[in-house]
């Protein structure tokens, strides 16, 4: 299970969890460190936990859209990105409405080159409330069958009640273990030159 934990240096991997506003970071965020999620509040700037889960002690932070450009460091190893699946016009909308779509603010997030390494989890959030889209659908809206060169998932849950926000965390601590190794070998090459 999560929680704060005192972080040594191995085993530790930068997390950002990220989204539009409003569609459940924090929550999420609220579940993985076993907080109470009633008492989940807007985010000002970025809220940060170590949470400990499959072997690795997750550096997380949860940053809000406006400011979450300085977060993105090279040594990110992975992304949650939260999208609030029972409003399907913050996913794609081809009307006006007042904040970046999640597919926009997404293909900014992975065109960063320090983001390029990294493992995205979606997580299909708010699954609980009536006519909440399915994973096949938030995929099509988002554009992720284009996402060939980067390891994702999308994650039906609810952080409310916690509903399949620890099924999508255990996929991402085994993605990011991977990744781990595999640029460590790389590292162990390069050095080897
Ligand atoms: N019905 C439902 N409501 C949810 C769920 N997750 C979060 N919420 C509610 O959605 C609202 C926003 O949740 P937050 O976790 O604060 O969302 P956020 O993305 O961190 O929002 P900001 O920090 O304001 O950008 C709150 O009222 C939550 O209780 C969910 O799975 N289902
Ligand atoms: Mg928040």
């Amino acid at each position: 299970m999560g929680g704060c934990c005192p972080c040594g240096p191995k085993r530790e991997a930068r997390v950002l969890i990220l989204g539009t506003g409003g569609a459940g970071q924090s929550s999420v965020m609220s579940v993985l460190r076993n907080a109470d999620v009633k008492a989940v509040k807007p985010t000002r700037g970025y809220d940060y936990a170590c949470i400990e889960y499959g072997g690795v002690k997750l550096q997380t932070y949860d940053v809000s859209p406006s400011q979450w450009s300085p977060f993105a460091l090279p040594s990110t190893r992975g992304i949650i990105f939260v999208v609030d699946a029972s409003r399907p016009e913050e996913l794609d909308s081809k009307h006006a409405i007042d904040k970046e779509t999640a597919k926009d603010m997404l293909a900014r997030v992975l065109m960063r080159a320090s983001l390029r390494e990294s493992v995205l989890l979606v997580m299909a959030n708010k699954q609980d409330m009536k006519g909440a889209l399915k994973v096949d659908e938030v995929i099509k809206r988002l554009g992720l069958t284009q996402l060939t060169d980067r390891v994702w998932k999308v994650q039906a849950c609810c952080a409310l009640t916690g509903d399949g926000v620890w099924e999508g965390l255990d996929w991402f601590s085994k993605e990011i273990r991977k990744t781990r190794k595999s640029l460590s070998t790389k590292q162990n090459l390069r050095d080897a030159y």
